[in-house]
């Protein structure tokens, strides 16, 4: 199962086609807009979250609340299109003034139009933007739903924002996604959620942005998802890339990698049991669930580490791409910080990260055959 987006952050709308979806999802659609309004969500956006209302809109793929098999397309409409129909016009000439001619640091902007032989850092931020992850996310609802049918679940929640951190919890993948959802932060810790608060009011204050860290996890999964076989097809390495894939996301962590980097092995590696209705487990998960690329059976908990917002409204110093001459990065509404919605984005990535290993290893045509193989195979790995 794969997706594709297109949409510029002013355009018209946004748009994804999943392609390799098997027959007979049961697709909600009031759960894709929830997820899609979880993502407008979060202490610390911008204007622009005011304007939007997210919505999907499908258009292909789906009849009576089921995939058929064939590719689920949908769109995000921009609602601020309306206020861009001159900038963003699809025929025409641009006016002299709708030129961005002084690239951000840490943005895009730069090296796309050195790419791109552009005049124009509008060319660029119009679709590096962070809005096209509205798509991401709508499509996501499609890889979800999937592993819903084969019992699969994933959550996220914000654990860090600037210098202000949560306690790690012992089990990122237990947390409460209730808590979660309760917070402006998407932090179950209440009083961490102020203190991201708090400072967030302060970056603003001093027309400054705030990154931050989130986890993202997985419940339900049967092992020797992914494979050690192949390079390409190893699920970590799926996931890490999946994860880079997010705008601004810098790092990746799978289980407790970077303490486990100081650790001796034997403080490290969790060690195999067997019992219940489970077979093989594993009495600790400092693995975050895979071992040699596959999946381990335990949760999967991933740490992603997402760069503070490179639009600064007390900018950084540039040079304008006419002159050559220093001047400020050019500054435009944006977000102080986005790290909750980063985080829902990073579902939507690790649903069709994990998605995908099941259908390459249970097939790909319709939820019924998967789902008797996934048994099959449960049945056969713990007798
Ligand atoms: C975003 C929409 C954008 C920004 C943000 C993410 O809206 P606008 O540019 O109209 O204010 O809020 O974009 C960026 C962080 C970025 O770097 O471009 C969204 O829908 O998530």
């Amino acid at each position: 199962m794969r997706y594709t987006t297109s949409g510029e952050s002013h355009g018209r709308a946004l748009t994804a086609i999943v392609t390799g979806v098997p027959a007979g999802i049961a697709l909600d659609q009031a759960r894709i807009d929830a997820d899609l309004a979880r993502r407008q969500s979060g202490y610390g956006r911008g204007g622009r979250m005011a304007i939007e209302t997210d919505r999907a809109l499908i258009l292909s793929g789906v009849r009576f609340g089921s995939t058929i098999g064939s590719p689920v397309t949908l769109t995000v409409a921009n609602r601020d299109w309306d206020n861009w129909t001159d900038v963003m016009a699809v025929s025409g000439e641009p006016t002299a003034t709708a030129r961005v001619t002084a690239p951000r640091p840490g943005h895009a902007d730069l090296a796309g139009i050195q790419k791109t032989d552009s005049a124009d850092c509008r060319d660029i931020l119009e679709r590096a933007s962070a809005r096209e992850t509205a798509a991401r996310v709508a499509a996501g609802g499609v890889a979800r739903a999937f592993l819903a049918e084969v019992g699969v679940t994933v959550a996220s929640f914000v654990a860090s924002v600037g210098d202000v951190a949560m306690e790690a919890p012992a089990d990122p993948s237990a947390v409460d996604p209730e808590l979660v959802e309760a917070s402006e932060m998407r932090c179950p810790d209440a009083v961490a959620t102020e203190r991201m608060k708090r400072a967030i009011d302060a970056a603003r204050a001093d027309g400054e942005s705030l990154g931050g860290t989130f986890y993202v996890t997985a419940r339900g999964l049967v092992p020797g998802l992914g494979t050690y076989a192949e390079a390409s097809r190893r699920l970590d390495a799926r996931i890490a890339a999946a994860m880079l894939s997010i705008p601004a996301i810098k790092g990746v962590e799978i289980g407790s990698a970077f303490e486990s980097a100081t650790l001796p092995g034997s403080r490290v590696h969790d060690e195999i049991a067997w019992g219940g209705p489970r077979g093989y487990y594993r009495t600790t998960n400092r693995a975050g669930g895979l071992e040699g690329g596959m999946t381990t059976g335990e949760p999967v908990v991933v740490r992603a580490a997402m760069k503070p917002i490179p639009t600064l409204m007390r900018p950084l110093a540039s040079v304008d791409i006419d002159s050559h001459e220093t001047i400020d990065a050019s500054k435009e509404r944006s977000d102080v910080c986005a790290v909750p919605a980063a985080a829902v984005v990073a579902e939507a990535e690790l649903a069709f990260a994990l998605a995908g290993a099941y259908l390459e290893k249970f097939g790909g045509d319709c939820v019924s055959d998967i789902v008797a193989a996934v048994a099959a195979y449960e049945a056969r790995i713990a007798p």
